[in-house]
């Protein structure tokens, strides 16, 4: 019989979803962070799992105490009711509330306490397995925690628990190099900090468990623990269970030849048709999924289909058919193009020419030209943003590809009425 540990990256419990519709904004705390726990300790149980290990930043912030106690509380006493252990090391959001926690809790047993290596045995159905692991003592770490430390093994394979910054020379949130991570003998290492996950596999055994759901927009796709699996001494497997209760999913809805701006409401649905059968295979599915809808295509309907979608924003469009699962807007990225072929129009040197010409350099948004274009774009938005009625959004440094997209967005509208213009003169 394997030895079966299950690996939870951040959970960060006390967080809400943001950007939900109106109808799920009561769903909230079950489609968030708690809920996505609940549905990790109900599923360590099926299956049997042997521990639970909490990569850090379990909660949110110091002063989620009484919330993330009683959700972790909760949990932690089933798990332990149905014998299974839960172990955990504390990261830089939760560097002082973990350790109170795990203080009322007898069955949360923190790893690592005060920024001291600690290491634990894993023991089932005759394998065993050895677990090092090491807490946050505050929540700036500038130093490696791996560097000075002189890794001793245990019975069995031995892997790491650690929230720290991979790769991040100077990061304050213990920087560790992934050769130091190798250095230290291990067969694996299981991480928690960032929220994107990595590939792990047993020929990968080293990196992000990634947040166990998507806490906002920005962390799309899968996400949640992953199962572990010791035999014969050895990482045997390393599998993800996907199973976030609310999932961010970018999606692409193709316009082009669309016989009226209305008829893009249908050729959404029948995406999110196909979209749903593909979730169907995730470990359990998701409740409610927020799409980041990008619509391309060339089509003269892109702008007035892309406002109808807009106006959907925050509403339930679909139940999916085979998961259930409630789907919503949370953006739309506009990328139709107008039917006129934008090479055509760029061989004139009138007012439309002008700007075709611009547009065609956002197609290779890497080339010196549309670099200029970018800057020049990002210089505008930043004057408008820095405007004191927009101070209270705090807005976040534009990426690149969002000026790509409100340089797209105005060019091509503009585009469309110059044309049009033009064709009422003619
Ligand atoms: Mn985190």
């Amino acid at each position: 019989m394997p030895l079966k540990l299950l690996a939870v990256g951040d959970i960060h419990l006390g967080r809400r979803p943001a950007r939900l519709p109106h109808e799920l904004a009561g769903d909230a705390r079950a489609l968030g962070p708690a809920g996505a726990w609940r549905r990790v300790v109900a599923r360590a149980i099926a299956e049997g799992v042997d521990a639970v290990a909490l990569a850090g930043d379990v909660v949110e912030r110091e002063d989620d105490f009484y919330e993330a106690y009683r959700e972790l509380r909760a949990g932690v006493e089933e798990l332990a009711a149905a014998g299974i252990r839960v172990l955990g090391v504390a990261g830089n959001h939760d560097v002082h509330v973990l350790p109170r926690l795990a203080d009322q809790l007898d069955d949360f047993d923190l790893v690592g306490r005060d920024g001291k290596w600690e290491t634990r045995t894993l023991e089932a159905g005759g394998e065993q397995a050895t677990l090092h692991g090491w807490s946050f003592r505050e929540a700036r770490v500038p130093t490696s925690p791996v560097a000075e430390h002189d890794f001793q093994r245990g019975p069995g394979a031995n892997l790491g628990l650690l929230h720290c910054d991979l790769d991040q020379r100077g990061s304050p949130y213990a920087p560790v190099m992934a050769n130091e991570l190798r250095d230290t003998g291990l067969d694996a290492w299981l991480l928690g900090h960032i929220h994107v996950p990595h590939a792990l596999s047993v020929t990968r055994p080293v990196g992000y468990l990634g947040s166990l759901t998507g806490l906002d927009p920005g962390e799309p796709g899968d996400h949640g623990p992953w199962l572990i699996t010791f035999e014969g001494g050895r990482v045997q497997g390393i599998d993800p269970w996907v199973l976030a209760p609310l999932r961010w999913e970018p999606l692409k809805l193709d316009l082009a030849e669309l016989d009226e701006a209305e008829s893009a409401r249908a050729r959404l649905l029948e995406k999110l048709r196909e979209h749903d059968r593909t979730l169907a295979g995730l470990a359990e599915a998701p409740r409610a999924v927020g799409l980041r809808l990008r619509v391309t295509g060339r089509t003269d309907l892109g702008t007035e289909a892309t406002r109808l979608l807009e106006n959907d924003l925050g509403q339930l469009l679909h139940e999916g058919e085979t998961t259930g699962a409630h789907y919503f807007i949370e953006k739309v990225i506009a990328e139709t193009r107008p039917e006129i072929p934008l090479h055509k129009l760029a061989e004139r040197n009138d007012p439309p020419g002008l700007l075709a010409q611009r547009l065609l350099r956002l197609e290779t948004p890497h080339s010196e030209e549309a670099r200029q274009l970018i800057a020049d774009g990002r210089k505008r938005l930043d004057q408008l943003r820095r405007e004191s009625r927009w101070q209270a959004l705090d807005p976040q440094p534009l990426e690149d590809d969002e000026v790509v997209d409100w340089l797209w967005r105005s060019g091509t509208r503009m585009l469309e009425d110059l044309l049009a213009q033009q064709g009422a003169g003619e």
